[in-house]
């Protein structure tokens, strides 16, 4: 059965003329045993809540993957999708991707991810388990990892959350081939990876991963472990490759006709290419229905759920919002705000809109990288989880911000969680490559990101994000908010938990700032992502001046300024760029206006900005990194302030 594995991998990656074809037929045993006889699934229902779940966290052996969905009879990954392997609009790219292949937990490819990824996805079941039972929630999250995916250093972070948590149900297979693309791991590594697992509290064990006897025996220990386990299975990349197999030519490209052939003669594999034996097909599709029963098992349990809370489950795994609980509590918040305003920092605001969002949205699990009295995102009722209690709603994740960005991608992807996190916009770069797998993948994360600015004053430059917004924009399908006061901030959050198919980024302020909207407004006024704040006071604005954040308040006085000086102006805040952009092209152009001078401030660089204020537009802001002062003597210092924007219009006029 596994040599089904090894020759449909080496039949796709020579058809396609590239691929990877070492860690399938390396690995091909070891997933044998688990599809087989462990995992949990029924290919008549690749979405079943309870479900095991399986990331192969080393993406490039994807071939493994698509070749044991074909065999174990996921319908629509047939031997053509095998033949159009890694072709446009296939359902078998180069990398696993989500959403379009069936049986595919989550896009892997930069390496580390899908470990953080099934850290994520185990606690998703921990905190579900504790909140709707062993009867609807009780599955295992396995993860294939590799020595690349061990020696990103996201995976250090995975680890020692999930040891800390003690995910118990959580069981990684790794692939110890010792070899990577350079050549033996020996040039690069040398960490005993069984003793570092234990060192962050999982059992680890070290076994010959092409002895089925020995593998299965490692899974059912497992299985029973009280703790996270590592299996080390030791491979051989390409087994069955005579020449190239254990060594880095059979890691990453097609293995050539004659060593196929030679392969195939030493598997005493004699079936054409992308032929299988009757034989051999039809144990795989016996394999492939074994996990029928449980799943109608699970059905009949769901069902006998008290009502309430089967509607519950089955609107969380959904992803539905409570639609009306949220408008109430958004309603709620923002007559408090119009009752009694409050000059406070927008991250203040934050929390102060989770006090009621959090209560009224059971499926908001927040979080903070060590930062979580900075961050405002745990709120007076939040029960912190633990390994002892899973139902809490606050994960302290430590100072791991890149392995929380993923580990939250993996909630977000288990289903029935929204996680939101907290830490500052300048360590957006050390969430980076997680938050841009959660725009490609369109999945509902929400990262809080505080001291939004050099407005976060005296820790200085290292601190002061510069680039960070423009950068968060760059990346296709992620939502960067920049709320002015603590109504857009409700707003703003309002967007973000609507947004159901990609990520958000809420950047928030350290210090104060006026709210700018008095008032009730039943309106979200930052839905189309930006909305004229003030209007010109006579009807031809002859200035338009466009705002985020804390500026906003810097455009209203500077709009105060030029009308002193007879120069008509109006002030449009920008919380959301993007939404900006897919607004529709006459309101866009309403927004935007026709004014003959447009001038945008911002306590970032500028790069961006062209698309709403023009080339021809004027811009305070930042060109360089900030400084280490109080945050008025910086903004002071940088010139970001009302004068320089009434005199940059002027001069624009002049
Ligand atoms: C973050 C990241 N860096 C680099 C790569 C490119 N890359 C793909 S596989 C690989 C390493 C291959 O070694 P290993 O993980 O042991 O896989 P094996 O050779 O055993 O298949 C690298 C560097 C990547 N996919 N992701």
């Amino acid at each position: 059965m596994a040599n089904a594995i090894r020759a449909l991998a080496m039949d796709a990656v020579e058809q396609a003329k590239s691929g990877h074809p070492g860690l399938p037929m390396g690995a091909a045993d070891i997933a044998t045993v688990l599809f087989t006889g462990f995992l949990k699934f029924d290919p008549a229902d690749p979405g079943w809540p309870d479900r095991d779940r399986f990331v192969l966290s080393a993406g490039h052996g994807s071939m493994l993957l698509y070749a044991l969905l074909h065999l174990l009879g996921y319908e629509k990954i047939t031997i053509a999708e095998l033949k159009r392997f890694r072709q446009l609009g296939s359902l078998t790219p180069g990398h696993p991707e989500y959403g379009h292949t069936p049986g595919i937990e989550t896009t892997t490819g930069p390496l580390g991810q899908g470990l953080a990824n099934a850290v994520g996805m185990a606690i998703a079941e921990r905190h579900l388990n504790a909140e709707f039972g062993d009867e609807v929630v009780d599955h295992f999250t396995y993860a294939l990892v590799s020595d690349g995916d061990l020696m990103e250093g996201i995976s250090q972070e995975a680890i020692a959350l999930a040891g800390h948590l003690q995910l118990k149900k959580l069981i990684v297979l790794f692939d110890d081939n010792g070899i990577s693309i350079d050549g033996p791991l020996a040039l690069a590594d040398t960490v005993d990876q069984v003793k570092r697992f234990e060192a962050s509290g999982w059992t680890a064990s070290r076994i010959d991963g092409h002895d089925p006897v020995a593998v299965a025996a490692a899974l059912d220990a497992a299985q029973k472990s009280q703790k996270p386990s590592m299996i080390a299975c030791r491979t051989v990349i390409g087994f069955g490759a005579p020449n190239k197999g254990g060594t880095e030519k059979a890691h990453g490209a097609a293995l050539g006709p004659e060593e196929v052939a030679a392969a195939r003669q030493k598997l005493g594999w004699t079936s054409p290419p992308f032929e299988i034996p009757p034989t051999i097909r039809a144990q795989w599709r016996t394999a492939g229905e074994r996990g029928r029963p449980a799943r109608l098992a699970w059905l009949e349990r769901l069902t006998a759920l008290a009502p309430d809370m089967r509607d519950e489950f089955t609107r969380r795994t959904r992803g539905d919002l409570p639609a009306k609980k949220l408008a109430a509590a958004v309603r709620e918040i923002k007559e408090k705000l119009a009752a009694a305003p409050k000059e406070i920092a927008t991250r203040a605001a934050s929390e102060f809109a989770l006090e009621t969002l959090v209560p009224a949205l059971p499926e908001m699990l927040g979080g903070s990288a060590d930062l979580t009295g900075s961050n405002n995102t745990r709120t007076k009722t939040m029960k912190a989880m633990s390994g002892a209690d899973y139902s809490g709603r606050f994960i302290h994740y430590g100072v791991r911000e890149h392995g929380m960005a993923a580990a939250m991608n993996g909630m977000a992807l288990h289903g029935g969680i929204i996680p939101y996190s907290g830490t500052f916009l300048v360590f957006s770069d050390y969430c980076r490559p997680a938050i841009r797998l959660a725009a490609l993948m369109g999945q509902r994360v929400i990262h809080v990101m505080t001291h939004d600015s050099i407005g976060l004053g005296e820790d200085g430059p290292t601190h002061q994000p510069v680039e960070h917004l423009a950068a968060l924009r760059a990346i296709p399908n992620l939502k960067v908010f920049r709320p002015c006061d603590a109504v857009e901030t409700i707003e703003c959050w309002q967007l973000a938990l609507h947004n159901i198919d990609g990520p958000s980024v809420l950047a928030l302020t350290r210090q104060n700032v006026p709210q700018l909207r008095q008032g009730f407004d039943e309106r979200n006024r930052c839905a189309l992502g930006a909305y004229e704040l003030m209007a010109a006071d006579d009807d031809d604005a002859i200035v338009s001046l466009f705002a985020t954040g804390s500026e906003v308040v810097t455009a209203v006085a500077a709009k105060k300024l030029l009308a002193e000086r007879k120069v008509s102006a109006r002030v449009v805040s920008v919380p959301c760029f993007e939404l900006l952009a897919a607004a529709p092209a006459d309101k866009r152009v309403a927004i935007v206006g026709t004014a003959r001078v447009n001038v945008a401030v911002e306590a970032g660089i500028r790069q961006g900005w062209d698309a709403i204020i023009g080339s021809a537009g004027a811009f305070v802001g930042m060109t360089g990194f900030g400084a280490s002062a109080p945050y008025k003597d910086l903004y002071r210092h940088f010139h970001i302030g009302a004068e320089a924007v009434a005199e940059a219009a002027l001069q624009k006029l002049s």
